[in-house]
């Protein structure tokens, strides 16, 4: 019994070395100081030993029962402060600023649309859509520009099919087809804007790209003049460009407006002395505008005795241009991020 008691003392103490896990150390202390123990049971058992042997296993197993308690407490001990040691490790300075997560933003174009939208929603226009891909008839034929009409070469135009097809579609060189398609469904008052992107067959320079973005604005009622075209252009060029900025306002032509005119903003870059910006001109055209004239009106039943109005296309692009000193057109779709981040 006392060689039995020895064996399991050395192997307790030898497996209590190695345990370096609180849940193995629970294990170990019920395999050999609890209740069903071999310990526990020798113990018990006393009272069946004979005399003398029953005091010398006694005394031997009180013995390794203390050893193995102080040991267990002795591990404890050491457990906790591994513990407390790894905690402290792993502690967390709470007062460190975050990492950032790298956020999106809207692409500046479309910045420049939103905010000349907001311009003249505050006036009081509303914001429709019309379609990229667009029909002779919209793009040409009902805006005054029949085939074979000079003024087609104004606006090089990228066919899908042949030009002599009478319906031939193309990709819209402006958004003034909008114009059209609003007046089939909507009876004057009208007041909309229409922002979209435009196409067109030319080679790029820093002014012009051959995909760029307009702003159609088209009111119609009675009694529209003249000078509410050009109040409402002021205002909106005030708005964006701020009051101290020159704009220009002239004489132009465009087969669907009588009379047509050009609205140009002097150049940020140059101040008017003449840049690549601004062609050396000192002004930038930003866009044209007129008012609508009589035979488009009665092409859609619209009696021009009655209604009249005025229409305009703006260049967008050419809106943070000016405001930015930005030299190149073509850099808003060059995907160049250092670039587009700037804004
Ligand atoms: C037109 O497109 C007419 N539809 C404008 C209009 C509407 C006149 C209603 C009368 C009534 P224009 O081709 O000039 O006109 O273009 C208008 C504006 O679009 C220009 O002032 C310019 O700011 C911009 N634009 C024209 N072509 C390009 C291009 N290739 N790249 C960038 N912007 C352009």
């Amino acid at each position: 019994m006392l060689e039995q008691l020895k064996e399991l003392h050395t192997q307790a103490l030898d497996e209590l070395e190695k345990i370096d896990d609180p849940r193995d150390l629970e294990l170990w202390r019920v395999q050999y100081l609890g209740k069903k123990s071999r310990l526990t049971q020798t113990l018990r058992s006393l009272a069946a030993l004979p005399l003398e042997e029953r005091r010398s296993v006694g005394v031997r197993a009180n013995e390794i029962k203390r050893a193995l308690q102080s040991g267990l407490t002795e591990k404890e001990k050491i457990l906790a402060e591994a513990r407390l040691v790894l905690l402290e490790r792993e502690k967390l300075d709470v007062t460190l600023p975050g990492r950032l997560a790298p956020t999106g933003r809207f692409h500046v174009i479309t910045q420049a649309l939103e905010e000349i939208c907001d311009v003249f929603r505050g006036m009081g226009f509303q914001i429709v859509e019309g379609p990229d891909v667009e029909w002779d008839y919209y793009n040409f034929e009902a805006l005054n520009i029949p085939q074979y009409h000079p003024a087609r070469d104004m606006f090089a135009t990228l066919w899908i099919d042949s030009e002599m097809d009478k319906k031939a579609r193309l990709l819209r060189t402006h958004t003034s087809p909008m114009q059209i398609r609003v007046m089939e469904k909507v009876r004057p008052p009208i007041m909309v804007v229409v922002p979209g992107r435009c196409y067109r067959y030319e080679a790029t320079d820093a002014t012009h790209e051959s995909m760029f973005y307009q702003v159609e604005g088209l009111a119609v009622d009675e009694n529209i003049t003249l000078a509410d075209l050009k109040g409402t252009l002021f205002e909106f060029c005030r708005r964006l460009f701020g009051e101290q900025r020159k704009v220009r306002f002239r004489c132009d032509y465009f087969p669907f407006v009588e009379p047509g005119v050009e609205v140009a903003i002097d150049c940020l870059a140059c101040s008017r002395g003449g840049c690549r910006l601004c062609g050396y001109t000192g002004w930038i055209e930003i866009l044209g505008a007129g008012m609508v004239h009589p035979d488009v009106l009665k092409k859609i039943d619209i009696d021009p005795e009655v209604h009249c109005g005025f229409a305009f296309g703006l260049g967008v692009e050419r809106v943070p241009m000016l405001r930015y000193g930005i030299e190149d057109i073509r850099l808003f779709y060059s995907n160049e991020l250092r670039f587009l981040k700037q804004f």
